[in-house]
């Protein structure tokens, strides 16, 4: 199998995250990037490719360019900054009142972020870039033809990215990059099994009849991203119907995931698309730091399988999995349905 492996990913390292007033280590950092890379090294069978240089038009479609002018400016004042703390662009204000009005470089922080997960630093617009024009690359391959499936290796993640906003580790949304590609030749289903709803994807697609959007994730009463991800969110407008979320309660083992799973691949085969999206993270992995669910690494060859059983033109996407350990045989896992 084909890996578009985002060149850039490592000059997006943040030093930490803001948790419930207090900094502590990030759990989205690069050795994330280089432990899949091992786990897919020994599998074997994967061959790595950069995808070609980097450009915004991939982001025609998905953010709105004030945005993206705001991230690559923003990135490139945190270069150009001599100080350490002032290399690090966090929001600590957010809009508020009935007409918010954004003028200055601090407002701006809080217009375009939010939570407090999410810091903008000198290489975060490259590294996100980067993400973007892998994803757009694996599309291109799929689409083509020549490849069946093709695997996004990348991080920073993108799925919460919405339109016009950062938040929750991610800043592009890949995903939709993909989606929205493949969409100008046909309808595209994206899947998302992070364990953490895929709230950007949801909302940048959520008025499109022509791409639907299923997530299964953490009840969002309990988990990131809080604000959306439940049951009776089905779409907008023209798509009405295009949007599918299952949220299943914190502390879910195989028994119960396996029904859901197949009832979202399922809702996906209705749909009849030409192009499935599979959104992937390992963070629904019993030892994840911050998923709570409970899947063992043996699980994700089952969702692979599942997935796999679409038997569409696929682009697998990496988005989250925290576990150090765990991440590269979880992906090599799910991979490996695939290859087979
Ligand atoms: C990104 B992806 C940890 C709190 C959770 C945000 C989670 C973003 C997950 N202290 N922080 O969906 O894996
Ligand atoms: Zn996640």
């Amino acid at each position: 199998m084909k890996v578009i492996a985002n060149p850039k990913h490592a000059e997006h390292a943040a030093p930490g995250e803001w948790e419930n007033g207090t900094v502590i280590p990030c759990f989205e950092c690069p050795p994330r990037f280089d432990a899949i890379r091992a786990a897919l090294v020994t599998a074997g069978g994967f061959d790595f490719e950069e995808p070609p240089k980097a450009s915004e038009d991939a982001l025609a479609g998905v953010h709105h360019p004030a945005y993206v002018a705001y991230l690559r400016e923003a990135s490139a004042e945190a270069k150009k900054a001599r100080d350490s703390n002032a290399k690090q662009l966090w929001p600590t204000v957010f809009p508020y009142g009935p007409n918010p009005r954004a003028t200055g470089a601090r407002a701006l922080r809080g217009t375009y972020c939010y939570d407090t997960y999410t810091p903008i630093l000198p290489g975060t617009f490259a590294s996100a870039l980067g993400g973007a024009a892998s994803a757009a690359r694996a599309a291109d391959l799929v689409a083509s033809r020549s490849e069946s499936a093709v695997y996004v290796l990348t991080r920073p993640p993108g799925h919460h990215a919405e339109p016009d906003r950062c938040g929750g580790y991610c800043y592009l949304n890949n995903t939709a990059v993909a989606a929205e590609r493949l969409s100008k030749l046909g309808p595209v289903a994206v899947l998302d099994l992070d364990v953490h709803h895929g709230n950007g994807t949801q909302h940048i697609f959520y008025a499109r009849p022509d791409v639907l959007t299923v997530s299964v994730h953490g009840d969002p009463a309990a988990l990131y991203p809080f604000y959306s991800g439940y049951a009776d969110e089905t779409g907008t407008g023209p798509g009405l119907g295009a949007n599918a979320n299952f949220p299943i309660p914190v502390g879910t083992g195989p028994k119960e995931y396996r029904p859901v799973m197949a009832a979202a691949r399922d809702a996906v085969a209705r749909f009849k698309p030409a192009f499935l999206v599979f959104a992937f993270g390992a963070d629904a992995h019993e030892s994840d730091p911050i998923g709570g669910m409970k899947l063992p690494t043996k699980f994700f060859a089952e969702m692979g399988a599942a997935v796999r059983e679409l038997n569409l033109p696929t682009v697998i996407v990496q988005e989250g999995g925290y576990n150090l350990t765990a991440l590269g045989p979880c992906v090599a896992e799910v991979l490996g349905a695939f290859a087979g």
